[in-house]
């Protein structure tokens, strides 16, 4: 069998403060794939369905005490042991959109007072995203959105630093979307660039360089 047939999935991230959209445009952008023939999964993190997941869950959502430092290796694990089924769903031609990612990961953490170099090692070399959207908006214009205050990180002074820490992480390629404009206007400027991107990927190889 001809390998050069092989067209690979393209990894699509969604990034950005609490209640920006990235859960309802995630699931927005994977059906609309799917509804063009293009098979697309739905990837959260943290994934609380893992064991690592669970603590990590007990810790946001149930007042379960644990270190800084071992929140954020959790965070990193949970990432990691994720990877292999990501990668194989990329390999099989499955489009994959992550609601959150390492950005996430070391925005949160920097912004916890965790030094910023520290944060990111746990995340060196691990899957690149071929493109990555950041949805942006002020925090004050987030917070009037619904459902913000039930979790342990949903305070406005934290949520101000980890939009600042984001600012700092981000890359020359990520698509900085503005997050107040409507759902059907912010999904209809995703899926036009994310299917641009997935013409592109094709047989490209996957890349493990993340803040290498
Ligand atoms: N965290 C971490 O510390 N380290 C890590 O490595 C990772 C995460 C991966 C839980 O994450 C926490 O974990 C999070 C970061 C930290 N900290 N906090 N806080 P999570 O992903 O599970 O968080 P979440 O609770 O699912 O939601 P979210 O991400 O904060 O929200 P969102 O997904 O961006 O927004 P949404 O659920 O799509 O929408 C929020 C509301 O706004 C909802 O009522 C929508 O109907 C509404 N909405 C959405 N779009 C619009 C527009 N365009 N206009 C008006 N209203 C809208
Ligand atoms: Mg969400």
């Amino acid at each position: 069998k001809a390998n050069h047939a092989m067209v690979r999935g393209a990894f699509i991230l969604l990034e950005g403060c609490d209640r920006t959209g990235k859960s309802t445009q995630a699931e927005r952008l994977v059906d609309a794939l799917n509804r063009r023939g293009q098979r697309a999964l739905l990837w959260k993190f943290p994934d609380r369905t893992t064991r690592i997941g669970q603590m990590i869950d007990g810790y946001l959502a149930k007042g379960q005490d644990l270190n800084d430092q071992a929140v954020h290796l959790l965070f990193s694990a949970n990432r990691w042991e994720a990877i292999g089924q990501i990668q194989a769903h990329l390999r099989e031609g499955t489009h994959l959109v992550v609601d959150r990612y390492a950005y996430s990961g070391v925005a949160f953490s920097a912004a916890k007072g965790l030094d910023l170099h520290w944060c990111k090692q746990p995340d060196v070399g691990l899957l690149t995203p071929d493109l990555t959207f950041f949805l942006d908006m002020s925090i004050e214009e987030s917070m009037n959105r619904g459902g913000f205050g039930q979790e342990r990180y949903e305070k406005v002074a934290l949520q101000t630093r980890v939009r600042e820490m984001f600012h700092a992480l981000r890359e020359p390629d990520w698509k900085v979307i503005d997050a107040t404009q409507t759902k059907d206007q912010i999904h209809a400027e995703l899926l036009g660039i994310a299917q641009a991107t997935i013409g592109c990927v094709g047989n490209t190889e996957l890349k493990h360089t993340l803040w290498t």
